[in-house]
């Protein structure tokens, strides 16, 4: 088997019968971490045992690219586990879904959805346009700012954030947003939390279907969350439906909602609702994906932005924003071609510190090969974007915190100067939200630099840079102080 020229199995760590522990037990890492440091042992691809399934792992860009891109389809599948069943009830979903025509369905009507919402839009920068919801959230986002820069507190932006994050996808999804203090918000706030930190983060259950038979209080508050959310998403499936229209769109709903009318009407063929994906479930668990995605990354993304942010000088993103905008109105998303600094520290923030470090793991759907190796039917395939993110032979320090390395060399535009970049993976299963979160981003951080500064507050120290490993990578929590930059002072919100 093991040849020099044939096919070749990957190398393979030793099959320890509890080698699973060794992710969440054994090991002082977070596992991204791990996988990275057994590259100098086993190289760059090598396989392990996690109970009893076999999974490769890669950690270098060509391989990474094979499985994404070339051979994309081949590796579209998702394994099934028991914490994201419980979530998606049993990959009825998009994110968690294994490869299938319902899958394929569901991506097109969301980015259908999405476009009509997002860039390359005409109705962009029109009153109605959901950009304008990004403007307002902006807006309010700096109101409150202001406010806690007036009674001199610190502030954890988080709760702003989400909400600000989290209004954008509402209107996206329901055509709704919450206000500060709004209990249903409040809800949502703490049971995305609870998802968060139980989906796929103990590795364990995911690996021994049977440990679900003992009472597991991780289990408990993944299913206790998890209940929450679905009467919420719920409630908004109900009020759409009751006052749904053929004529006007709304929102994302409101086309999942016609595609499945349509289904519904044609019944009397071979094909049903169920079977093309379009049972309630369905439509249910794919408004939970986006509206979830939505939500955690790009407010993940905004934190580990604004931490950066404090541990280096943020007056050169300001000087850029003086220049290009001024301080007469706020910036808009054409402005994001003039502004290369902001747009280099963006792409900066998403190479350093991954939302996804192993995206989600992929299968094989039939038998196969990454490189020299062959790889069987039904083999996960974990993409360790850490280690693409992070190689030392494709980024100068990687540790360190440089935007200047997505410049070109004049300065004047960004570019990307290693293919061992994938922040938001490749391929079939590519990032359906890539637009929109590059979108807000940019917006969220040109309006605060705009009007603020920030600092760590007097007492506090700066913000840590560790990662806590889970469905998302998430920063520690800390505090910031904001200060109205010249001109800014009175907290007024110009138009
Ligand atoms: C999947 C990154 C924001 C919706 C993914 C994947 C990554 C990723 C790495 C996995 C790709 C793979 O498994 O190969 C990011 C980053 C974001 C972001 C870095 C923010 C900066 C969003 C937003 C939405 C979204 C705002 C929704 C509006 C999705 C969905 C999938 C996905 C639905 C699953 C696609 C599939 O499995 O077919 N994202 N994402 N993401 N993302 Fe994002
Ligand atoms: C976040 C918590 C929500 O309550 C449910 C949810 C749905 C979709 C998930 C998301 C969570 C985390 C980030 C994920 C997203 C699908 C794609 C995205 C995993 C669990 C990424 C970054 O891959």
């Amino acid at each position: 088997r093991m040849s020099a020229h044939g096919p070749q199995e990957p190398p393979h760590l030793p099959a320890l019968p509890l080698i699973g522990s060794l992710l969440s037990l054994r090991s002082p890492h977070p596992p991204h971490v791990l996988f990275k440091e057994l590259q100098q042992k086993y190289g760059q691809t090598y396989s392990l045992m996690l109970g009893s399934h076999c999974v490769i792992v890669v950690n270098q860009h060509t391989h990474a690219k094979e499985v994404l891109l070339k051979k994309g389809k081949i590796f579209a599948g998702r394994p099934r586990t028991v914490t994201t069943d419980i979530l998606t009830r049993d990959g009825r979903d998009i994110a968690f879904g294994d490869y299938s025509a319902a899958w394929r369905f569901h991506r097109k009507i969301v980015h259908g959805a999405l476009c009509m919402f997002g860039e390359g839009s005409a109705s962009i920068e029109k009153i109605n346009s959901k950009d304008c919801e990004v403007h307002a959230q902006a807006g309010s986002l700096c109101s409150v700012l202001s406010e806690a820069a007036a009674a001199g507190l610190a502030l954890d932006l988080s709760p702003e954030l989400t909400r600000a994050v989290t209004n954008v996808v509402c209107s996206l999804c329901f055509s709704s947003s919450y206000s500060r203090g709004d209990e249903e918000f409040e809800d949502m706030l703490r049971y995305s939390q609870g998802i968060v930190d139980t989906v796929a983060k103990d590795s364990l259950v995911d690996i021994f279907p049977w440990l679900q038979i003992f009472p597991n209080a991780d289990l408990r508050l993944l299913k206790q969350c998890v209940s929450i959310r679905d009467k919420l998403l719920q409630k908004k499936y109900d009020e759409h439906k009751a006052d749904y229209s053929d004529q006007v769109q709304r929102d994302l709903l409101d086309a999942l909602l016609r595609a499945k009318r349509s289904a519904d009407n044609n019944n009397t063929a071979e094909i049903s609702a169920e079977s093309v994906g379009l049972s309630e479930d369905h439509l249910l668990m794919t408004v939970g994906d986006i509206f979830g995605a939505g939500v955690e990354t790009t407010t993940t993304v905004l934190k580990w932005a604004i931490a950066y942010i404090l541990h280096h000088p943020q007056r050169r993103i300001q000087e850029e924003l003086d220049r290009k905008v001024g301080g007469d109105r706020p910036p808009q998303l054409s402005d994001r071609g003039s502004l290369p600094y902001l747009e280099a520290t963006i792409r900066e923030v998403l190479r350093i510190r991954p939302v996804a470090p192993l995206l989600i793991p992929h299968v094989a759907l039939s038998d196969t090969s990454i490189g020299p190796f062959t790889v069987r039917k039904g083999t996960r395939v974990v993409i360790n974007l850490w280690s693409l993110h992070h190689d030392e032979k494709e980024w100068k320090d990687p540790e360190l915190f440089d935007p200047a390395r997505f410049l070109n060399s004049e300065g004047t535009g960004v570019r990307v100067p290693s293919s061992s970049y994938l922040p938001f993976g490749g391929g079939v299963r590519v990032c359906l939200g890539e637009a929109l979160a590059k979108m807000e981003l940019f917006l969220f951080l040109s309006w605060i630099l705009q009007r603020f500064s920030l600092s760590v507050p007097p007492g506090h120290s700066l913000p840590s840079l560790q990662g806590k490993f889970g469905v998302v990578l998430q920063p520690a929590r800390y505090k910031v102080t904001a200060t109205p930059r010249a001109g800014w002072e009175s907290g007024h919100v110009s138009i």
